[in-house]
């Protein structure tokens, strides 16, 4: 072979991706150095800092941060020079000119971190939308594709204790193989939208590990603990000192330990969100962190919660931040979106149509909210390509692996609105089979269509259905499909012995926008469809939930009608900014009335 394609060969081969350490999970329990506040950012449309003129990846890019070394020096960047950009936040809304750029942004920030001896070090990203290539002080760290996941890469070797460059260049071009694809009904904001830290860790440390009440079980707390570095046998206790538990258990030559005890617990509920503190002690490292235990299961088309059978008093969710608009990222955001949805009288979240950030699932667990949880397998998926399935998958495992310790979480679901096709159905079924092997504790579903049989039946049996445990259901009759009315001669057939969850129903109405039930728009027509169609769901036999769309307002590309949506989705119960619509009040009735 000729040096020169022995060379280019090389060029070819990729280089590290995200999660080979493993994703760490709850950052908040370690040691961690935050890098949010202003990153310095170049604008790239044409990714001219990744591909020289020819196209082809340069190795000269902006991510080397080059500065002139002499006056005579062409180079025709300037990070310190640029513009700033607040991390986490999306760029859209940061900047008047990026709020409808779809392209690439190299963010840089420079930083100093004393290692400690014995210790290793991991940059770690809540999330960024979409694909995110990193490097540290001009080499490549690894990429990561999916916008809503976090993940972490080790710089052990790497940093410096002064002058360090991390730099990152994120792309949110839509692409049709993506997941996301092409189109969707929700802003792509882009950035780095999630925190962004440093995670310092001892040699080998506690990566990893699932601590849940075995299924069918009231006592017994199963699961493992996986730990990362030279040390790989060590013994590994379970503390939860409020229940009187220690137990201590002795890891693989791989790292892994199996975590099997009983203990007396105070189930976690809605009503009683318990949480204790559990202490993962390995010889070599221990972490610190607040468990619920909760059983849920269904039985027919039942949903038992501690083996009680209940109903999903819900609403969903987008990312969209609360009164500011633009990606939620913050505590303070979970907390005011999770405390519309007490208000309302929920128990229970759709958090739509993606991963939402850590502290959503962590403030549901803490409120006592009931979550829903899914990936952006959304309407129109490459079904026949393997990267995309690999895609699919991997954002699966992300989800899982960052919240499968959250007693809030109690379904997965795989995919939302996906036309009925052979490829279709197994491309699902991979992931809900991928899905179960993650995590045997949680019910898995997804958002299905549904047809009519005649004009007055609506029909739930879609080939999905059998591999589901819970069935998901989207429906605008009222809105896309007929007038309000039209939802009071409907009777709901399903093939399936199994809990119906109303997944999406409702209508746009812009907020003190006013006329009678009949206008669109106003916010009688909104109050008219939650009126027909809780008297309709309450005729459902198997309905064990509903999450109407949606809490409030969000941003969407596809909802111009000036004066109207201006580019929002107004489907919202409350307005964006803060305000409640009519039908909030009806859908809390309801609420109040099935507590
Ligand atoms: C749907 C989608 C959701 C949309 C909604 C709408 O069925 O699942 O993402 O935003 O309808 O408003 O049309």
């Amino acid at each position: 072979m000729k040096p020169l394609i022995l060379l280019s060969l090389l060029v070819l081969v990729p280089c590290v991706r995200a999660q080979e350490t493993g994703l760490i999970v709850n950052t908040e329990g370690r040691k961690t150095t935050s890098l949010n506040g202003q990153w310095q950012v170049i604008v790239d449309p044409y990714e001219s800092g990744f591909y020289n003129y020819r196209y082809q990846p340069s190795d000269n890019g902006y991510f080397k941060n080059a500065k002139p070394k002499n006056k005579s020096e062409l180079i025709e960047y300037d990070f310190d020079k640029s513009e700033t950009l607040k991390v986490p936040g999306d760029w859209n809304t940061q900047s008047d000119q990026l709020f409808f750029y779809e392209g690439t942004v190299w963010y840089k920030k420079s930083f100093d971190y004393q290692r400690k001896p014995n210790t290793r070090v991991f940059v770690y990203f809540g999330a960024a939308n979409y694909f995110a290539d990193v490097y540290l002080n001009g080499e490549k760290l690894g990429q990561h594709e999916g916008g809503f996941t976090p993940f972490n890469f080790e710089i052990t070797n790497r940093v410096k204790d002064t002058g360090n460059f991390l730099v990152v260049k994120v792309d949110n071009k839509r692409r049709l193989d993506a997941v996301p694809t092409l189109m969707t009904d929700w802003w792509n904001y882009g950035g780095l939208t999630r925190e962004v830290k440093l995670i310092e860790t001892p040699q080998t440390f506690v990566n990893d590990y699932f601590v849940q009440l075995q299924p069918g079980s009231r006592n017994r707390v199963t699961g493992w603990v996986k730990l990362s570095g030279d040390k790989l046998n060590q013994r590994v206790t379970v503390r939860i000192p409020e229940a009187g538990v220690s137990r201590s258990f002795t890891s693989n030559a791989g790292g892994t330990a199996t975590i099997d005890l009983t203990a007396d617990l105070k189930l976690w509920s809605p009503d009683s969100p318990k949480l204790y503190e559990v202490f993962i002690e390995a010889e070599t490292d221990q972490v610190r962190e607040q468990i619920g235990f909760r059983n849920i299961e269904t039985r027919g088309t039942d949903i038992l919660l501690n083996g009680r059978p209940l109903f999903l008093r819900g609403v969903c969710i987008h990312e969209e931040a609360p009164l500011r608009g633009g990606r939620a990222y913050s505590r303070e955001d979970a907390v005011t979106l999770l405390s519309w949805a007490k208000e309302l009288g929920a128990n229970f979240v759709r958090l739509a149509h993606y991963p939402h950030n850590e502290f959503m699932v962590r403030e549901a667990d803490r409120m006592g909210i009931m979550v829903w949880s899914e990936i952006p397998v959304y309407w129109t998926i490459q079904w026949e390509n393997p990267d995309t399935l690999k895609n699919a998958r991997n954002q699966l495992q992300e989800m899982i692996t960052r919240d499968k310790n959250r007693a809030a979480v109690v379904i997965w679901s795989v995919a939302n609105e996906t036309p009925l096709s052979d490829a279709r159905l197994t491309f699902l079924k991979n992931l809900i089979t991928h899905a179960r092997s993650l995590d045997g504790t949680r019910l898995l579903s997804a958002a299905m269509e549904r047809h009519y049989l005649n004009p007055t039946t609506q029909m739930i049996d879609d080939p999905l259905g059998e591999f589901l445990d819970v069935l998901g259901c989207n429906e605008y009759v009222g809105w896309y499909d007929g007038l309000p009315e039209k939802a009071d001669g409907l009777e709901w057939k399903s093939k399936y012995q199994k809990p119906l969850v109303m997944s999406e129903f409702g209508g746009d109405a812009l907020f003190n926008h006013h006329g009678d039930a009949l206008t669109r728009w106003t916010e009688e027509y909104q109050e008219s469809i939650y009126h027909h169609q809780i008297a309709m769901l309450k005729k459902i036999p198997f309905l064990r939930g509903t999450s109407p769309w949606i809490l409030t307002d969000f941003r969407s590309p596809r909802r111009p009608l000036p004066g109207i949506q201006d580019y929002w989705n107004r489907k919202g119960l409350i307005s964006d900014r803060g305000e409640k619509k009519k039908a909030f009040y009806v859908l809390q009735d309801w609420y109040q009335e099935m507590r």
